[in-house]
């Protein structure tokens, strides 16, 4: 199942000083952007509409993945977007304005949180479909084999999308075909409301998750996603195996989706939503919140940079206040654009 590995191991070795420090970087800026969007429902009630997916929790899975990408190949996330534009160079403002529903928006403000695009960086765009970013990375694969430009798909989707008949349905032809992917199945012990030992005993047969890939003859493999070094060794293989024609590879990544599942438009937020200004759902325990905010990938990850001497802790300092006045002022570029015109509502409607 993980012949893979066989590949090399700790390729995270091999990586420099420079390379390490920007792993850092996007994952401050990724916790950063989140907690600015969480805030948003605090200080600014109302001004951000629909349903907002964070990735904190996630980030050096999302970083450790993206590390191993090359410039064109294709990143296809979940609804829970907003870390990868930032990470393959999309502005921030850009970015935060599209959350507000702002004209100088990154889709002129009609995508929202859930319907992000950017395709001039590889980013062909996002949904509201559980799952649907699983068969349109094998879509986006096709096309790349076909026409033989060198590129890989980097799928990304959640534990509860692993469980519908598209994930197996496309992992058949995927392997059968020798697509060049790279699935990441990101194991955030939720699905929205239901905790995985739930989902264990009610709706999962068969765990590890990752085991599934032996049922197509392809590598699987499961990863602590806590540290961003893990996720690039195994990633970086797997992507390696896509782009030398050996098709595609499973990796379920395991980390905790520190916040509640989304945050909608809840005016005043339910108090519980948001305790000590961690949004924890209502459903979540509390222990086990803590539990995993021990875990947090970002100061274990600079922890390990400190403790190897890479990034001393004013340097690291500098990074994380870096980030954060990237995200305030990204918050306030968003405040600052104006809502899209009422005639613009049909404006960009194709079909
Ligand atoms: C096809 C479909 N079914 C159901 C939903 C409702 N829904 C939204 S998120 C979600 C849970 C998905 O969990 P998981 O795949 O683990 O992803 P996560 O949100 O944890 O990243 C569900 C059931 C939906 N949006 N689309
Ligand atoms: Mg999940």
């Amino acid at each position: 199942m993980n012949d893979h590995k066989s590949l090399g191991k700790n390729l995270a070795r091999n990586l420099g000083k420079d390379r390490l420090i920007w792993i850092y970087t996007q994952m401050i800026r990724i916790r950063e952007f989140e907690e600015h969007v969480k805030r948003t429902f605090l200080e600014h009630p109302g001004a951000m509409r629909g349903h907002t997916h964070l990735a904190d929790g996630a980030e050096a899975s999302i970083v450790g993945t993206l590390a191993t990408r090359n410039a064109t190949d294709f990143v296809m996330p979940t609804y829970r977007c907003h870390a990868h534009p930032l990470v393959l160079g999309t502005s921030a403002k850009k970015m935060m304005a599209e959350l507000y529903g702002r004209k100088d928006g990154l889709c002129k403000g009609f995508g929202g949180s859930m319907h992000l695009a950017d395709p001039d960086r590889y980013f062909p765009g996002t949904s509201g479909i559980v799952g649907q970013s699983i068969a349109h990375a094998a879509g986006a694969a096709l096309t790349a084999q076909v026409k033989n430009t060198g590129q890989i798909v980097y799928c990304f989707f959640g534990d509860g999308a692993s469980k519908q008949g598209a994930f197996f349905e496309t992992l058949n032809l995927a392997a059968l075909w020798k697509l060049p992917v790279v699935f990441i199945l990101e194991n955030n012990e939720y699905q929205a409301y239901t905790h995985v030992a739930l989902e264990d005993a009610n709706a999962q047969a068969g765990d590890p998750l990752s085991q599934k890939a032996a049922a197509f003859s392809i590598p699987g493999v499961t990863v602590d996603g806590n540290d961003p070094l893990l996720v690039y060794d195994e990633v970086a293989k797997a992507a390696e195996r896509a782009r030398t024609g050996l098709g595609p590879s499973l990796i379920e990544s395991k980390f905790y989706r520190l916040s509640a599942h989304g945050n909608a438009i809840t005016i005043p937020p339910a108090p519980t939503q948001f305790p000590e200004h961690e949004a924890i759902g209502v459903y979540g325990n509390k222990a086990e919140y803590r539990a995993a905010k021990d875990r947090d990938p970002i100061p274990r990850f600079a922890a390990h940079l400190e403790s190897e001497k890479i990034l001393t802790q004013s340097e690291r300092q500098a990074l994380d206040d870096k980030a954060r006045v990237e995200m305030d002022d990204a918050v306030a570029f968003a405040l600052a654009s104006p809502l899209p015109e009422p005639e613009e509502a049909i404006k960009y409607v194709y079909a």
